[in-house]
């Protein structure tokens, strides 16, 4: 079982992707468990506030450290006597990679994640700082919260623990051998003229391997040079 408790002031966007497809089937199987926290249950505000203006000016709004805090306590709580880390999405964070989704996959069983989804200009940096957070960035860019971002970590993380997904699904996927994946066709063999490349249809083990090595090479190539360095 891998753990997860989300802090977020937008509970509603993580409702379908609970309810969708491997994650849904992981939490009905008690392979999963994901608890979602809001944020403004900790406001002690009768408003439900839990922002302010950041100190020094500048644009937007900072989220207060205190309902954090208070919600992170909370959280822990849930936890128990299970190792715990806890992690801020935010783009200044780590880059996650395939690497890191590994790490984090490893030794589930006894592990619980917190993730914390900022929105606004991010939260008081001292929450950061009392409780020693790992921060943690999807990609380049910046996105309007970090909701979608805790959702693509507990998916590619999630994917990764033993018995949620057909092993054999993991081997040559794009990344776990440095590579991006070969192309995938399947029935019918001929699409608007197109046929399917001869060798798949061959059933020689041997060529197929080597033919689908080579196309992982051109894509990786093609698209990610970079992996290849
Ligand atoms: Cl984790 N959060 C936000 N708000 N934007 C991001 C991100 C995370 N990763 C990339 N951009």
């Amino acid at each position: 079982m891998i753990k997860f408790v989300v802090l977020t002031l937008f509970n509603d966007m993580f409702t379908s992707f609970l309810n969708t497809s491997i994650i849904k089937r992981s939490i009905e199987a008690g392979k999963l468990s994901v608890e979602l926290i809001d944020i403004r249950d900790f406001s002690g505000f009768k408003n439900k506030k839990v922002d302010d203006t950041p100190y020094g000016g500048g644009n937007g709004m900072v989220i207060s450290a205190e309902p954090v805090a208070k919600a992170i306590d909370f959280a822990l709580t849930l936890i128990k006597d299970l190792e715990c880390e806890i992690i801020y999405m935010s783009p200044r964070g780590n880059l996650l990679n395939y690497n890191m989704c590994k790490e984090f996959s490893d030794g589930c069983s006894n592990k619980a994640y917190i993730l914390i989804c900022g929105h606004y200009e991010g939260i008081d940096e001292r929450v950061l700082e009392e409780y020693n957070i790992k921060e943690v960035s999807i990609g380049d860019y910046v996105l309007t919260g970090g909701e979608i971002a805790a959702m693509v970590f507990i998916d590619s993380v999630t994917r990764l623990v033993p018995g949620i997904i057909t092993e054999g699904s993991l081997i040559d996927e794009s990344h776990t051998n440095k590579l991006l994946e070969y192309p995938q066709y399947t029935k019918p063999s001929v699409f608007r003229g197109r046929k399917v490349p001869e060798v798949l249809l061959s059933g020689h083990d041997k060529n197929i391997t080597e033919y689908r090595h080579k196309k992982s090479l051109e894509l990786t190539l093609k698209n990610r040079p970079d992996l290849l360095k």
